[in-house]
């Protein structure tokens, strides 16, 4: 474990949710590299819905770091950098709350990337979302367990979420996530589409060391 966590945001999972602490939220975004298991670089630009989430976040006062490892050529092999890349991040950033997930495509690289997170760090929260999850949740949540699930558009959902976790609010107030209570997985209300997307701020690509 690479951080003493503050309180005992971990019971989230049985549904009941404990305040973690007073500071900010820190939560690590890790984009999916497209090509994963591949040692080469990814040539695709990351997923787009990452800098989104770090903008929102970041307005709304959370402090947010990110992971992208698209970029780099992998030594040995790919979850051997994934694995390395994660540790040091971890140590580094000491996140409360981990975000993650991509598109069905983005599958091995989510399952490796959530296996590794709960032994470098079990307490750290899991939040998963992206296309793999809004279209497979029930099979994303029974076989790979994170700690919630985001469904559909993230912007505001994982806004809300963040703030539940942080202040020991009530989860089912926080429409289009899953979550678990008792062991079973709980769905929220589906959330409608964000009416006015113009209103959000635009995507910040710096946590991910790219810049357009
Ligand atoms: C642009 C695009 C591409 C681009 C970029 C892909 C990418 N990785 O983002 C390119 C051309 C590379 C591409 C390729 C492919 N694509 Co494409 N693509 C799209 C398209 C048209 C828009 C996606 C987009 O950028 N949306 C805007 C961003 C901001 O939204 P977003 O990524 O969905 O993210 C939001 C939420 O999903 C969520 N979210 C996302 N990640 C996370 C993470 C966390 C922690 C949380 C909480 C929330 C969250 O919040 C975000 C903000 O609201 C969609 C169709 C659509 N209208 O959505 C198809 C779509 C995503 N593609 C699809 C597919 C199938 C593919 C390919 C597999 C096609 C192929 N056979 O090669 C490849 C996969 C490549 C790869 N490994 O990434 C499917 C995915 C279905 C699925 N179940 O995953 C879609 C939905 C089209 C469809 N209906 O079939 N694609």
């Amino acid at each position: 474990m690479y951080w003493p966590r503050p309180g005992k945001a971990r019971n989230a999972v049985c549904g009941v949710l404990v305040k973690v602490s007073s500071e900010t939220m820190r939560i690590l975004l890790i984009a999916p590299k497209s090509n994963y298991p591949s040692t080469s670089p990814s040539r695709d630009h990351i997923a787009q819905g990452f800098p989104c989430l770090a903008a929102t976040l970041k307005a709304c006062g959370q402090e947010v770091f990110g992971l992208n490892m698209s970029y780099e050529w992998c030594r040995i092999s790919a979850q051997m950098t994934l694995c390395r890349s994660l540790k040091k991040t971890i140590a580094m950033c000491r996140p409360h709350i981990i975000g993650l997930g991509g598109l069905s495509a983005d599958y091995l690289f989510v399952r490796d990337a959530i296996s590794m997170v709960r032994k470098i760090a079990p307490d750290i929260l899991i939040i998963c979302g992206g296309g793999l999850v809004s279209s497979d949740t029930e099979y994303i949540l029974q076989v790979l367990h994170p700690d919630f699930a985001v469904i559909g558009e993230g912007e505001e959902t994982v806004v809300e979420l963040v703030e539940c976790i942080e202040s020991g609010g009530n989860l089912e107030s926080v429409a289009g996530i899953a979550y678990w209570k008792d062991g079973e997985p709980v769905y929220t209300p589906k959330r409608r589409p964000i009416p006015e997307l113009d209103k959000l701020p635009f995507p910040d690509y710096s946590p991910f060391e790219t810049e357009t």
